[in-house]
């Protein structure tokens, strides 16, 4: 019998510096409503959904940018979104700013995505591993994107999760363009690969990249999808946020690489597909079978060892 699932992306439009954290979850309970009765079952929401995109601002002592992240899930602030997707019967990935404190007593700030079943079971966490942008603060930019101040990197790397009859991976943002994400959990057998991202479709320092953010964009989930034999649900935070025009373009994305649904607006939108999670079997027991084909020990060293010499150039 078919593995069926009904995937669901929540595309947020812009939310403004000002907007409560209420008014923010009042929009998210709004698309669930709407994936509830197109029968999702995993309604998937963007990297820091909670809020507004605040690394695009200074702030120089870090606790004075407390109020952005949580430090327990859900707390006051989330809790109706958890009991409304609970009644719903709708499991959701929540991406937000967390505040952690180790055995040791060390604070640490983690841009997190947290995966919810459709019991209301929190089933598996991810820090997000490749933090872009810079630490410093260079006020001459258009606008700053000073993740590296906020955010130190998850250091529990990429995983999967047994949920929703199925094997889920999560990333975030940035992530999504380098392979080893996906390979990582490729490796471990996902079979769904949860990806929420704020893009700016301008790169400062290349603006010529600009005309590019779409295609790159659908062009490393697709790859990555397909070279895994993995369904990715791809959610954007989009349009124009404090001044800073972001893309949204939110995907769902097949095993072979296509794209099966995609938003149309740069505003709050759900897209959803039903899918067959056994049409994974075609590309990772085929093609992509890594037990039969996949050569690690042809690859050569995967580290670059200092002082390594590089191949010369051919004449
Ligand atoms: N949020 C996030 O990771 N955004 C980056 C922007 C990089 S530009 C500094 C991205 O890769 O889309």
């Amino acid at each position: 019998m078919a593995r069926r699932i009904t995937l669901g992306a929540a595309q947020l439009g812009p939310i403004a510096k000002d907007e409560s954290k209420a008014q923010v979850v009042e929009r998210m309970i709004t698309l669930l409503r709407i994936a509830a009765h197109n029968a999702v079952d995993l309604l998937v929401f963007p990297e820091l959904a909670l809020t507004t995109f605040f690394p695009r601002w200074y702030i120089e002592d870090l606790s004075e940018s407390d109020h952005y992240y949580h430090s327990k899930m859900p707390d006051a602030d989330t809790q109706p979104l958890f009991d409304e997707a609970k009644s719903l019967g709708v499991g959701f990935a929540l991406g937000y700013a967390e505040l952690a404190v180790d055995d040791a007593g060390t604070v640490h700030r983690y841009n997190t995505y947290l995966l919810v079943d459709r019991e209301g079971k929190q089933v598996g966490k991810f820090h997000k591993v490749h933090i872009p942008g810079h630490a410093e603060n260079e006020p001459w930019r258009v606008f700053q994107h000073l993740e590296r101040h906020y955010f130190e990197p998850g250091p529990e790397g990429f995983g999967v999760w047994e949920a929703f009859d199925s094997r889920i991976g999560m990333a975030l943002c940035n992530d999504r363009r380098w392979s080893e994400t996906y390979r990582v959990m490729g490796l471990q057998g996902a079979e769904v690969i949860l990806i929420g991202y704020n893009t700016p479709l301008h790169y400062s320092p290349d603006p010529t990249q600009n005309a590019l953010a779409g295609f790159h964009n659908h062009l490393v989930m697709q790859s990555g999808a397909y070279q895994n034999g993995s369904f990715v649900v791809g959610v954007a935070k989009g349009g124009i946020e404090e001044g800073v025009d972001s893309l949204a373009q939110s995907v769902i994305i097949a095993p072979s690489g296509q794209i099966i649904a995609q938003a149309i607006t740069t505003g709050d939108e759900v897209i959803s597909a039903n899918v067959d999670l056994d049409f994974c079997a075609t590309y990772k027991g085929l093609l992509f079978d890594f037990n039969r084909y996949r050569m690690p020990e042809h690859y050569g060293s995967l580290t670059v060892k200092p002082g390594a010499k590089t191949p010369p150039p051919e004449s």
